[in-house]
């Protein structure tokens, strides 16, 4: 029993090393703990209550939003409020940024960003689904609402970012920029139980995800890169494997722990690439290069765009150091 560490543990332990930490962070992670285990009762019985299937409504970017996406959207949004240590959100489900109203919400320092139920369209044939955030200080004062400036910041300014995947177990991985630390959900106890500390990304890795039925319109590079995954080298380990579940936060979670490349490059339903960069790009890009990868759009480093609007999307190349090296040189050769 001694060696078994609660996520709650490990993160007062964390908070320790730092002699001025005031603790808000830590409570903040708190709530956002406390919402995950809430999301995974209800995702867990969701064959058995009316919870699945669409609200016949659509989101701000023309997508079907689920009844799932709404209930995981209210229990995060209810929890950080809760809390004090956020004065607002911005999330997939929400059209714009909300600015909570309460004072001590104002006077609060971080602001989260999240998409509340990542691979929502996947809930109904019981597959892999998750939870993604982004945490940073506003740069508004504080004692004022939450301003649209506080939201678009670019990655690089993070303070803690992280996921929960809700998968044959449940975990939390999240990252303070001082290593990637995983946590699996213990039911019985209603605890997260470290079970991954100091997560690295193997440097190559021989596993790619791409929904390869938008080929016909991904950039040169993209299908160059194709061809070379598919070649047969059997020295460097080629043809690799195609592996894409349509879910971003089990597609990289398996990337993660076993070495390979997840890309959601431009295609003709999404000419910037379907990816949101605020609450979806840039806390896996804070992620990946915590655990020893590589995140990039192509181009530039993920962390080091400047976002321009709440739900801009990028093109999405992530995962072991070497593979985005390569998929970035063929994209370099089709310039
Ligand atoms: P969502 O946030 O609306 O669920 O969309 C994001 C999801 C990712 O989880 C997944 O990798 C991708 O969309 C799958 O898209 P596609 O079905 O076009 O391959
Ligand atoms: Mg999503």
């Amino acid at each position: 029993m001694t060696d078994i560490r609660t996520l709650g543990e490990f993160i007062v332990e964390k908070q320790n090393d730092f002699p001025h930490a005031s603790g808000e962070l830590s409570s903040l992670l708190g709530s956002i703990k406390l919402a995950a285990k809430i999301v995974n009762r209800e995702i867990n019985k969701a064959g058995l209550a009316d919870i699945t299937g669409s609200v016949g409504k659509e989101n701000v970017q023309g997508e079907e939003q689920q009844k799932l996406d709404l209930y995981a959207n209210d229990k995060f949004k209810a929890a950080l409020e809760a809390r004090d240590q956020v004065c607002g959100i911005a999330s997939e489900e929400e059209d714009q940024a909300v600015s909570f109203n309460r004072q001590v919400n104002r006077d609060a320092k971080y602001v989260v960003l999240m998409d509340p139920l990542d691979g929502s369209s996947n809930i109904d044939v019981n597959v892999s689904v998750g939870t993604i955030f982004s945490i940073y200080r506003r740069i508004s004062p504080v004692g004022s609402p939450a301003t649209d400036a506080d939201f678009l910041q670019p990655g690089h300014l993070q303070v803690a970012a992280g996921y929960v995947i809700y998968g044959s177990s449940t975990m939390l991985v999240y990252t303070t920029g001082n290593g990637v630390h995983g946590f699996t959900y213990d039911p019985s106890l209603g605890v997260f139980c470290l079970s991954h500390e100091n997560m690295q990304i193997p440097e190559d890795g021989h596993i790619y995800s791409i929904n390869e039925g938008n080929y016909i319109r991904f950039p040169l590079g993209i299908k160059k890169y194709l061809k070379y995954c598919q070649e047969c080298v059997p020295q460097d380990n080629r043809p690799y494997t195609s592996r894409y579940i349509g879910s971003l936060v089990a597609d990289f979670h398996r990337n993660l722990l076993k070495g390979g490349i997840y890309l959601y490059p431009s295609t003709a339903t999404y000419p910037n690439g379907k990816l949101r960069l605020l609450y979806e790009c840039n806390p896996m890009a804070l992620l990946i290069e915590q655990a020893g990868g590589r995140a990039t759009d192509g181009q530039q480093r993920i962390l080091d765009l400047i976002p321009t609007e709440l739900h801009q999307r990028v093109p999405f190349l992530v995962g072991s150091t070497n593979m985005v090296n390569k998929v970035e040189a063929f994209l370099h050769e089709g310039d």
